[in-house]
């Protein structure tokens, strides 16, 4: 048999069903860990809710997203996800759907695994997204996931922290009102907006430039240099200013 008949014969099998994005719809990319709670609770000695070994990993793969060959606009993560929004125009592997799912999901778990030293892998899902309205809308309700699960996190740790075990702890959270949470902590001495913004929040990454002023060697004048530099924000605002913030993103 000649090996291009086969070839030809062989390549509709695995590209017959390939879906693109189409053109101008803004695609944000969602990576989440994989089975983490068994991760973060079994195989490795973290702090519970919050451990900054952990977020340092999951920040270092982010940073790493942003610069994997896909156009990022915007990145934001949280507890085990990362949401990266691409350049409405990005036409890498012509939108595939597939190449982007599986480029992210894998470049994501090497480098956390690496990040933190165990082998972990991250799953990787698209909103295809047709307005710049419904983009602020999905980085509005991460950004509120996260401050749910800050709540009930700290909350549930407090109780197991006092001998509470972990099934009593979650039904003693299931009957309480986000007020009755604040005030669960607030009782035990801890104030819920006094933690840090980046439990409470999570993180924003962007590109910025930065022009650094120099001297031209051959004509000693004055040169500006530009670079982009990746920007980390850890105390992202809330609210209608944080749509503000996404909407700026948008370019
Ligand atoms: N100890 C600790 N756990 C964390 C931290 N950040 C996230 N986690 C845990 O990571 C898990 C993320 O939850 P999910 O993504 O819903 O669950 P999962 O086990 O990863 O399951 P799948 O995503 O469905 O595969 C939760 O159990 C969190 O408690 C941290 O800083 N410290
Ligand atoms: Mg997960």
């Amino acid at each position: 048999m000649k090996f291009d008949d086969l070839d030809r014969r062989m390549r509709v099998f695995e590209t017959a069903h390939d879906g693109c994005v189409l053109p101008q719809i803004h695609i944000v990319a969602r990576l989440d860990g994989k089975n983490f709670t068994r991760l973060t609770k079994e195989t490795l000695p973290l702090e519970a809710p919050f451990d900054t070994r952990f977020r340092d990993a999951m920040l270092a793969t982010a940073a790493h997203l942003m610069d994997a060959g896909f156009r990022v606009v915007y990145g934001y993560t949280q507890s085990d996800e990362i949401s990266l929004l691409l350049h409405r125009d990005e036409d890498q592997f012509g939108r595939k759907r597939r190449k982007f799912l599986s480029v992210l999901a894998g470049e994501a778990s090497a480098k956390f695994s690496l990040a933190l030293g165990t082998l972990a892998a991250f799953d990787c899902r698209l909103s295809e997204l047709p307005t710049d309205a419904l983009v602020v809308d999905y980085f509005r309700w991460r950004h509120e996931d996260a401050h749910r699960n800050a709540l009930n996190a700290h909350c549930y740790w407090a109780l197991r922290k006092e001998g509470v075990d972990a099934r009593a702890a979650t039904a003693r959270l299931r009957g309480m009102s986000v007020a009755d949470k604040n005030e669960c902590l607030f009782v035990r001495g801890v104030n819920f907006n006094d933690l840090p913004a980046w439990q409470r929040r999570g993180t924003g990454l962007w590109w910025h430039d930065v022009e650094t002023p120099g001297v031209d060697p051959r004509t000693g004048s004055a040169t500006l240099a530009r670079r982009r530099e990746l920007h980390v924000e850890s105390q992202l605002p809330m609210k209608d200013a944080y749509s503000a913030l996404v909407l700026e993103r948008i370019t």
